[in-house]
């Protein structure tokens, strides 16, 4: 613990006294990346971001990293399920990148940005917490937040939904597990059918029926998350929970009322921002990666003509 603090040379420890010398040898305390110096950092007004998952392997770190190491902001919301504590209390997993994140967040904090971490269900154990402040670092339940045309937006992190939604809640996991295993159930499944002489059984036509019922969830969900915050009298509402970033308005009442999902850093790896003229936005940071490889490309090899397959990767 204590040799990767001095590694933090910005960082002022003297208040903590004997409790940076506890051991903590269960985590694995290195940096495998020391935040870089130097690049030119894209500057917001707000970035939201959730559903992390630190502690699984699910998580998209490297991606995560690189992301808080290009953008920077006035405010940052953590909105749920940043560590996931159901599966650390069944598996302990705590690779070196994912102290890279939290030392990030901490140093953002440090340098100025306001960060407000709203809990989510898997890390639902920080909603005790509710109001303190860890590291300059506010704890809530949910915020509001103001952008800078006057908007106001109710920020949760959304499983509070989840009640509501129940009769189609296990629909939500057609991606997931329940895939998988019927994936797998389908090959046993026409292994027997075929040693008993019956015609091949199809996943992909039960599949498709499912995968249109979870695209039915996550519309219905949108709806219920905006119409919720309509009812509190908010312009809009960012969540997460989901897994599935979008935009989308709605009318309720002659009323518009926007709703933004950050998305996630397991699979689509995004980012919801504000920009300094209040307008939003979801960020795709895949996206921008291969972005930046092609732009450097062509900055290593200036009098190179694109060539046909970089044409085509551009499309
Ligand atoms: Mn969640």
């Amino acid at each position: 613990m204590t040799d990767f603090m001095l590694q933090d040379k910005s960082g002022d420890f003297s208040d903590l006294g004997n409790v940076a010398n506890l051991p903590v040898s269960q985590i694995n305390s290195r940096f495998s990346a020391p935040e870089p110096e130097g690049i030119n950092r894209t500057k917001y007004r707000t970035i939201w971001i959730s559903d992390v998952h630190l502690g699984t392997k699910g998580c998209n770190a490297e991606m995560l990293i690189d992301f808080l190491d290009h953008t920077d902001s006035d405010v940052m919301y953590l909105v749920g399920d940043i560590i996931d504590g159901w599966r650390l209390k069944k598996k302990f997993y705590w690779p070196s990148t994912h102290n890279d994140i939290v030392w990030r967040v901490l140093k953002r904090a440090k340098r100025g940005t306001r960060i407000v971490y709203i809990p989510g269900n898997h890390d639902e154990m920080f909603r005790q917490f509710t109001g303190l402040n860890f590291g300059g670092i506010e704890i809530r339940r949910a915020a509001f937040h103001d952008t800078v045309d006057g908007r106001r937006l109710m920020v949760l992190h959304g499983d509070e939904f989840d009640a509501v939604m129940l009769s189609q809640r296990w629909l939500a996991f057609v991606g997931d597990w329940a895939y998988i295993t019927a994936m797998k159930l389908n090959v046993l499944v026409n292994a027997v059918r075929k040693a008993m002489g019956l015609p091949y059984w199809s996943l992909s036509k039960a599949a498709k029926h499912k995968v249109k019922n979870a695209v039915e969830f996550i519309g219905k969900y949108e709806e219920v998350v905006a119409k919720a915050a309509g009812e509190r009298g908010v312009d809009g509402v960012v969540c997460g929970h989901i897994h599935t970033a979008e935009a989308r308005e709605f009318e309720f009442g002659g009323k518009t009322v926007e709703y933004w999902n950050d998305g996630d850093w397991v699979e689509g790896c995004n980012a919801l921002v504000e920009h300094h003229d209040g307008s939003m936005e979801i960020i795709n940071w895949a996206d921008v990666i291969a972005a930046r490889a092609r732009h450097s490309d062509r900055a290593v090899v200036p009098d190179q003509e694109p060539s046909e397959s970089r044409e085509q990767e551009a499309a």
